[in-house]
């Protein structure tokens, strides 16, 4: 189980409760990981709140989650619609257990989020030189092919599995539905060793149980979603965990513990 704490969409003032400090963040991880989460992918913010990719502020953010909890940390390398590609490379100086590498270029709502072909391959050598163990955002099937052609041309990542997360619904992206998740599944590399699966805005329950139906992980997050149901808001990220890990249960599902995701994921 994956928590997906903050995003870089929303702002603090459309939702306060929102963890944007790293104090609200740790309190998050650890809630989040008493819960059944297992890693944890990671937005951060500036002082005022706004999306950051700033070096010292990713490092300090690593340090203390890793300080304070047992999760695998995983830092965005999306960042932002507005955030340039140099900075989201220097992402992995921050030294994180993992990163995101989406596959492809995405309209994004009325944004487009940019991931050049030359962009992915420099990102995904760098992780394989600092070690980091990349985990495969697929927006779209075009993106579910693109992965087969980058292990082809540069070979497993670092620590020798492929995991991958399907991240559905976004506007301009792959539907959030089952029959849209049963074919991106079934067009993963044989390469792919595990497969998570996030279900964006009113999507997410439906992909959360395709996913379980299909052998799936699971993320789930702020980033992702802001209601419980209609017109009720999520007040902590830790209800949405504790929701997937039910979901989870009454499949006959255990959550991972962080160790067993490690051994997943082969993460240093
Ligand atoms: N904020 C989105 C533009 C990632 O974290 O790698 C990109 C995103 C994906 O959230
Ligand atoms: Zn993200």
């Amino acid at each position: 189980m994956t928590v997906a704490p903050t995003g870089a969409e929303t702002s603090k003032a459309d939702c306060p409760q929102l963890p944007t400090t790293l104090t609200e963040l740790v309190e998050t991880a650890q809630r989040c990981e008493a819960a059944g989460a297992a890693m944890v992918h990671v937005h951060i913010r500036d002082d005022d709140h706004r999306p950051s990719l700033d070096p010292a502020r990713l490092a300090d953010t690593v340090a203390a989650l890793h300080e304070n909890t047992g999760l695998v940390v995983q830092l965005s390398t999306g960042g932002s619609v507005h955030d340039p590609l140099d900075s989201r490379l220097a992402v992995l100086d921050a030294e994180p257990d993992s990163c995101s590498l989406t596959m492809g270029t995405v309209n994004f709502g009325d944004d487009v989020f940019m991931n050049p072909w030359g962009f992915i391959c420099e990102l995904y050598q760098a992780s394989q030189d600092k070690q980091v163990v990349p985990e495969f955002e697929l927006f779209d099937l075009g993106q579910v092919h693109s992965l087969a052609r980058l292990l082809r041309r540069y070979g497993l990542p670092y620590g020798g599995r492929v995991h991958c997360d399907l991240v559905m619904n976004v506007p301009g992206g792959m539907d959030g539905t089952a029959d849209a998740l049963v074919a991106a599944v079934a067009a993963l590399p044989p390469e792919t060793t595990s497969w998570s699966a996030t279900g964006i805005g009113r999507s997410t329950l439906t992909v959360a149980l395709a996913a379980l139906s299909k052998g799936g992980h699971l993320r789930v997050g702020m980033e992702d979603v802001l209601t419980l149901a209609k017109g009720v808001p999520v007040e902590h990220n830790e209800q949405l965990v504790t929701r997937a890990v039910e979901l989870g249960r009454l499949a006959q599902r255990e959550p991972m513990t962080p160790a067993e995701a490690r051994e997943l994921l082969g993460t240093r």
